[in-house]
């Protein structure tokens, strides 16, 4: 940006920090309406079964119970929730996904009829009364296992339990693997994962019966999104539908699907004519809240002798659960397959993607989404390569960077990287770990018979999803524009309405930030709306770390176009020729003759009485823009972990995780700080501890807190980070995204690491999580799988 900016860079505490931290935020389930009724689920216990009977006499007669619904009441009034992504040339099979089971359920958690009482305790009592009959049909869990002759089948419009097939060929893939002097091979799993966002899933239903309109809150990261495909689901129309998302503890992707117990909410509210509650309890947001991950990848990378990487082969197997969610298809397609050329500068690759239903909760994004996955997979290689040629893994990174004078770069996968630097990153992190030295004490340890190790991570993602035209070619189903309105109230006060629906990121402060700056008036006096369907422009929401660059994009060029419409009324204002004002620090002033000024707040007062404007302007400083961007925006940096593995126990412990992150211009550093600790203690967390775990029966034994462990800060490293600041040409603002980076980076420097530590026993992989007893184990020399 060529002009001085005050607050773009500051470290501004959060605005919305003020709420949360006081208990004055509002969410979904503290709100209750005059009339409420409390709705519960019965969720089958079976992940396969014949539905032959379900009888609600029994809870209907409970007192306080108003009535119980099953499938075969909802079916006609409440439709499936499409799927919003229809990845093209894949034969995708997209079998309906019914809001409450009708003959047959898929997935142990699958809704089987709902129970809306007085009280939501007495709810809760009632669907223990419900008498199903359930005629049990073999399971199957794992994607491996249903793609065999013989699995049981799951849907009949998806023989041999395929969603897809997709390919992305990239370059001339048998070429590359043809003047290759070695190719490594390697399978990997990339594991399943749950999203524990603090609040669980709420919604909350109104129908007006006068205004004929249903006004829903419920916790999304996309309200506009909701409303659309509620409106499809339920047959109202969209202008009679209001959704509003208050404040969201945390989503972390699993509140981008619309579920269909929303729509039930919402159907049951018009019916019953009072309002309609539902909050999820924990064990039922684990195991009916979307899943993320579970890849089964079969990797092949091709190389000379010198370490020049060639190409790249990848066979994944994703696991899509029992039905395709909002925008399942999509993350183990588009989201992975792009970015299987790294940070590397190699010529060809080769994506092949099949999706498959088994008897598992729906997966669909997961912070990181698609893009962890295809990180794991380059970084995991490029070690086993480096192993392979015993060359330093440090050095190999190195040779094959895409160098900084070749951006924009087109990679092997298509994608045009904006603009990168990944040696200065990689080069800032190995002199903050001091390399050198880091091996020499390893040596010394290992003589000493300890195990330390070293794990890089050097990625690039690609996020700041848009612009249409692509996602359009991918089969999204809609477009991925940013949407701003700014207001500049009379008195010069600003409220800026954006499409986005930050969640805990803290755009709040943020987009504030950039509009002060661009408006020129104090960050104090804006404000920033969203959430509120009635209320906010059309929207795309907050998901893909979309928001700082699409949406703050959109309210960049929003504020220019009120100081634009404010130039020609202050020009007018000071009888002077608009082309030689000058806009400084919130105020137009002629070239050269500061004392005679109009400040913006006077302009707006001005623009607002409207008794003298320049010709052809209309009263009021208020402008929107609906921006959709030319490309996606692609941050990265280096990763740097550092471990000491306990050979008598297994235990991982970390001694230094480092981070070197590049997302272009940064608007507040203390809030990318808190979004890089964040997301790199998810990525640790999928390497070390997280794992969603079914038994052969389709029971997620990970159903609770005490099986799954999330880790708290208890558990988390100090982590040492710094930075590096790259520009992206494609957004207005010169930022890229970094809500998901740290996740999208740490889980290979972790796993990395743990192998470096074992090298001396020879164990060339470990499939994460990499629990003390999978350690051991390989230690001992037995791995189990
Ligand atoms: N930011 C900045 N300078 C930049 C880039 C970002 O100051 N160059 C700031 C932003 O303005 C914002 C934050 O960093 O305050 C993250 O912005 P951005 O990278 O645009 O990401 P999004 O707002 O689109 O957030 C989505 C991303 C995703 S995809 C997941 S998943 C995730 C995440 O953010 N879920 C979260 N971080 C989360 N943080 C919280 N607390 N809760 C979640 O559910």
């Amino acid at each position: 940006m060529a002009k001085a900016t005050k607050y773009i860079g500051a470290p501004l505490l959060r605005k919305e920090d003020a709420r949360f931290i006081t208990g004055t935020g509002s969410y979904v389930a503290d709100m209750t309406l005059p009339g409420t009724l409390h709705a519960a689920f019965l969720r089958s216990p079976y992940a396969h079964a014949k539905i032959l009977k379900v009888d609600p006499s029994a809870a209907k007669k409970l007192p306080g119970v108003v009535d119980v619904f099953t499938g075969a009441d909802l079916k006609e009034k409440v439709g499936a929730i499409p799927t919003a992504w229809l990845i093209p040339d894949s034969d995708l099979k997209t079998p309906p996904y019914p809001p409450v089971a009708v003959d047959k359920v898929r997935y142990a958690g699958e809704a089987v009829a709902v129970v809306v009482a007085e009280d939501p305790y007495v709810a809760r009592d009632a669907v223990d009364l419900i008498d199903v009959d359930y005629e049990p049909l073999p399971v199957v869990v794992s994607q491996e296992d249903a793609l065999k002759k013989g699995a049981p089948q799951l849907h009949k419009e998806a023989p041999r339990n395929v969603a897809f097939k997709w390919i992305l060929p990239g370059g001339d893939v048998e070429k590359a693997f043809q003047e290759a002097d070695v190719v490594v091979e390697q399978r990997l799993v990339n594991q399943r994962l749950q999203p524990c966002a603090m609040e669980p899933r709420a919604a909350l239903a109104q129908w007006d019966p006068t205004e004929e309109k249903l006004t829903l809150w419920v916790t999304s990261q996309n309200p506009h999104i909701h409303r659309l495909l509620l409106s499809i689901v339920l047959g109202i129309p969209e202008q009679k539908l209001r959704v509003i998302s208050p404040d969201v503890g945390g989503g972390f992707g699993s509140k981008i699907p619309v579920y269909p117990w929303e729509a039930v909410v919402s159907y049951l509210a018009r019916r019953l004519g009072r309002p309609v509650k539902w909050v999820e309890t924990r064990t039922e947001n684990f195991q009916a809240t979307i899943h993320g991950r579970d890849h089964i990848q079969y990797v092949e990378l091709a190389a000379k002798k010198d370490g020049t990487i060639l190409g790249i082969k990848v066979k994944a197997i994703a696991n899509m659960g029992a039905y395709l969610s909002t925008a399942g298809p999509g993350i183990p397609t588009i989201l992975f397959g792009f970015m299987l050329g790294g940070a590397y500068a190699m010529k060809a690759s080769r994506a092949e993607v099949w999706g498959v239903f088994t008897n598992t909760t729906p997966t669909d994004a997961y912070r990181g989404a698609g893009r962890p996955e295809a990180a794991y997979i380059v970084e995991r290689m490029v070690d086993i390569l480096a192993q392979k040629l015993e060359m330093d893994p440090a050095e190999i990174r190195k040779k094959n960077f895409i160098p900084k004078e070749a951006f924009p770069y087109t990679v092997c996968t298509g994608l045009s990287y904006d603009s990168g630097n990944y040696h200065a990153a990689f080069e800032k992190a190995l002199k903050m770990v001091k390399y050198q030295k880091f091996r020499e004490d390893q040596e010394k340890a290992r003589k000493e018979g300890r195990l330390l190790g070293i794990g890089f991570s050097t990625y690039v993602e690609m996020c700041g999803l848009g612009p249409s035209q692509i996602c359009g070619a991918v089969g999204f189903q809609g477009g991925l524009w940013g949407s701003s309105t700014i207001r500049v109230h009379p008195t010069g006060k600003v409220s800026v309405y954006t499409g986005a629906h930050p969640h805990g990121q803290g755009e709040e402060t943020t987009f504030a930030q950039i509009a002060a700056d661009e408006l020129g008036v104090p960050v104090e006096d804006i404000d920033i709306i969203h959430g509120d369907t009635d209320m906010t422009p059309m929207g795309m929401g907050t998901y893909g770390s979309r928001t700082t660059p699409v949406e703050g994009g959109s309210i960049a060029l929003s504020s220019r176009k009120v100081v634009q419409k404010a130039k020609e009324i202050a020009a007018h204002l000071l009888e002077a020729r608009e082309e030689d004002l000058v806009f400084e620090d919130g105020k137009f002033h002629v070239k050269g003759a500061p004392d005679k000024a109009k400040t913006i707040q006077e302009v707006a007062f001005a623009a607002y009485t409207a008794w003298s404007m320049p010709e052809g302007v209309e009263p009021i400083l208020e402008a929107t823009t609906f921006y959709d961007p030319e490309n996606f925006v692609f941050p990265f940096g280096a990763h740097i972990c550092v471990v000491e593995v306990d050979k008598e126990t297994g235990e991982v412990k970390i001694l230094r995780y480092i981070a070197v992150d590049d997302c272009g211009t940064i608007i507040n550093p203390l809030l990318v700080e808190g979004q890089v600790h964040g997301g790199i203690l998810q990525g640790i967390a999928q390497a070390l501890w997280e794992e969603a775990r079914y038994d052969n029966q389709g029971n997620l034994l990970t159903s609770s807190f005490l099986e799954y462990l999330m880790p708290t800060a208890l558990e988390s490293p100090r982590y040492e980070t710094d930075k590096t600041v790259t520009p992206s040409p494609h957004n207005p603002v010169g930022v890229k995204g970094v809500g998901e980076t740290g996740t999208i980076a740490a889980s290979q420097a972790v796993v990395n690491a743990v192998l470096d530590a074992l090298k001396p026993y020879g164990v060339m992989h470990l499939d994460m999580p990499l629990t003390p007893e999978k350690v051991w184990r390989a230690l001992q020399g037995k791995q189990r799988d």
